[in-house]
């Protein structure tokens, strides 16, 4: 996957793209990021990105001239890549939606700044908008991070574990489980027993009902949404009539 970032801060994109698992994935050729200064496509001795709004009002507007040039570069680089404006006015970003750009050979990701972009550039350049969430930014760029670190995280081969990306949250609508790592007793904390038992049924089986109990603990909305099977069902009413027990004692 080839993520081009199209932006007037570039510096903001770079350190990120060398570390950790992204840095990874680079190493091991499974994605290519690339920041593009959209300065650099603006004309004139001060390279101007920007200009006051037709009709009036607070801010400034992108310039759509230097915008479509670094498109138009970015394209020629990569010609199957999708156009994405960063925008809180785009469809919320979500794990469904990282899967779904995963099919894409490549993604240039917009990131507007002020106001937002003229509006010439979206009728003409654009396949897709995006937004992180019900929040306003001061630009895309921390969206762009967000969805190259999301949508990388898919790719086979670039977590650790072959399985890792399955287990996460969201993946099914639950939350993942609780983890535990050494020293054994934490501040009189204790690890759960059967986390230390070696029984893989039953670690599963803990691990499944503290995926549930959170779930509904804290994120209701993602349980409303999904299927139970017999054994979720009964993990939950077991869960009640444990809990009706200790308020009954
Ligand atoms: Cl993609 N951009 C900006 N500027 N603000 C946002 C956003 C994007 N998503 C949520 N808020």
């Amino acid at each position: 996957m080839d993520f081009s970032v199209l932006t007037i801060f570039p510096e903001l994109i770079n350190p990120f793209s060398n570390l950790g698992i992204i840095g990874r994935s680079i190493e091991r050729d499974l994605i290519s990021v690339s920041a593009i200064n959209i300065r650099d496509f603006a004309k004139g001795k001060h390279k101007v990105t920007d200009d006051r709004p037709y009709g009036g009002g607070c801010g400034m507007v992108m310039k759509p001239e230097p915008l479509a040039a670094a498109i138009k570069a970015a394209k020629k680089k990569n010609p199957s890549a999708i156009t994405i404006h960063l925008t809180p006015q785009g469809r919320p970003f979500n794990q469904k939606l990282a899967h779904e750009l995963l099919d894409n050979k490549g993604l240039i990701l917009i990131c507007g700044r002020y106001e937002g972009v003229d509006e010439r550039i979206t009728h003409n350049f654009i396949d897709d908008e995006i937004s992180i969430g019900d929040y306003v930014l001061t630009g895309g760029e921390i969206a762009a991070l967000v969805i190259i670190d999301a949508v990388t995280r898919l790719i086979p081969g670039s977590l650790g574990g072959i399985d890792s990306a399955d287990k996460d949250s969201f993946e099914d609508d639950l939350l993942e489980h609780g983890h535990y790592t050494r020293p054994k007793s934490f501040m009189g904390d204790e690890v759960p027993e059967v986390l230390l038992s070696g029984n893989h049924a039953e670690i599963e089986k803990w691990r499944l009902e503290t995926s549930l109990i959170r779930t509904f603990l804290k994120r209701p909305d993602l349980l409303k949404k999904r299927q139970l099977n017999t054994q979720e069902i009964n993990i939950l009413k077991k869960w009640r009539s444990d809990l009706k027990k200790l308020t009954h004692a």
